[in-house]
């Protein structure tokens, strides 16, 4: 499969050759890999690289996600998520409920609990701070993984300061880790026609790097399969990979693949079913987002929004991280999503196992989770 003189053919001569010799891809190779129109090819790239970084473990992770609010100052026209206070289906949980969430987990404690909502108008940030720290005390082992860096902004608003003064309050009261999303997509014209109140991309890349710089780790992503072109998802792609270099501190990358119903985007554009060549373009970008972002160890499949069938295709195109258990979600939920509302340990040992790799239980920094903490 991996013939040079084959690659060659495809206009992915130089793409290989960078691949074989552990070299950086360039723009253009990405644009390469998504023009070429034998996705095995391009799958066997991805594939090689993914078993170079990690052989064949897979990882997954016992979470559970908290959204805590779905009331939100922004109004991206991707969100079926969002309301305005008030509104039907507008829901804020109490810390009561957050807390009980948490612990709600059959004497198993979860190594990752992330907790995301909506840029909420009122919650101040010292009432997440004191819901983390009482989260950290009942459960010292968890990473707490929290808030995307647009929260982040909305917050330093709110509060009259400056990002990096939240992110200390928010390291101090537990959190580890911010979570991936908020990135969308970076061009500014399409960001301006589908989240036109959201942060820019550059803020997007400047708040992470401070993150990263007071020792909080991130995830970072890309909303896909919506506007943009693929061009727009290589240089996303790109700057990511640049901020890296930079700052350091992502971990893994989630394509989040667009779910289109019950939002604006989806009505203006017609596609309520879902592009019929959906599932090889999302396996595409993830393979292509493996091959080009080579200093981010981890690519996520997030089986909420790629359906599990999809992600464990994924595997073989590059990602090697399944996410987790789950427990409750809203967000891709309420945008269409199909796929189960969480899946156990043991389905994820075999779905894992089924597609011929080895399961790791993780952590949300990705440290192995030992066999007596499981
Ligand atoms: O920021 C919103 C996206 C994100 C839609 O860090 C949509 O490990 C698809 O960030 N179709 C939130 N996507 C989810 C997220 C996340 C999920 C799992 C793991 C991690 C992690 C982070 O969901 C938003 C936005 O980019 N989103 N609406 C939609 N219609």
């Amino acid at each position: 499969m991996l013939d040079r003189h084959y690659y060659s053919g495809l206009g992915l001569g130089d793409a290989y050759a960078k691949v074989m010799g552990g070299q950086r891809l360039s723009a253009a190779d990405g644009d390469a890999l998504f023009a070429c129109p034998d996705i095995t090819a391009v799958a066997a790239l991805a594939h090689h690289v993914r078993n170079r970084m990690h052989g064949d473990k897979t990882y997954y992770v016992r979470n559970r996600h908290i959204n805590y609010s779905n009331v939100c100052v922004n109004t991206c026209r991707f969100c079926a998520f969002r309301r305005d206070e008030g509104d039907r289906g507008a829901f804020t949980l109490s810390e009561e409920d957050i807390v009980a969430r948490a612990l709600d987990d059959n004497g198993h404690p979860f190594a990752e609990i992330h907790v995301v909502g909506g840029c909420h108008p009122t919650l101040p940030l010292s009432w997440f701070e004191g819901i983390f720290q009482r989260l950290k005390d009942l459960r010292p082992k968890a990473v707490l993984k929290a808030f995307t860096v647009a929260e982040i902004s909305h917050f330093a608003r709110m509060e009259r300061t400056n990002t990096a003064r939240v992110l200390e309050r928010l390291k101090k009261a537990g959190v580890a880790m911010l979570t991936g999303g908020g990135a969308e997509i970076f061009n500014p014209e399409v960001r301006q026609r589908i989240c036109p109140g959201k942060i820019s991309g550059s803020d997007y890349l400047r708040i992470a790097g401070e993150a990263h710089a007071l020792g909080l780790a991130s995830n970072c992503s890309m909303l896909f399969g919506h506007v943009e072109s693929h061009a727009d998802r290589v240089r996303h792609l790109c700057a990511l990979r640049e901020q890296q270099d930079k700052s350091g501190g992502f971990v893994c990358f989630i394509p989040l693949a667009f779910q289109p119903r019950n939002n604006d985007l989806a009505r203006e554009l017609h596609d309520e079913r879902g592009a019929v060549d959906a599932g090889l373009d999302r396996l595409r970008t993830i393979a292509v987002a493996r091959l080009l972002l080579d200093n981010i160890p981890h690519i996520k499949a997030y089986w909420v929004m790629l359906g599990v069938k999809t992600a464990q295709a994924a595997l073989s195109f590059g990602a090697d991280d399944l996410d987790g258990t789950i427990m409750e979600e809203h967000i891709g939920h309420m945008a269409g999503a199909d796929a189960e509302q969480a899946l156990d340990r043991d389905t994820l040992e075999r779905m894992i196992g089924a597609c011929g790799f080895a399961p790791v239980n993780r952590d949300a920094l990705f440290a192995p989770v030992t066999e007596a903490e499981r």
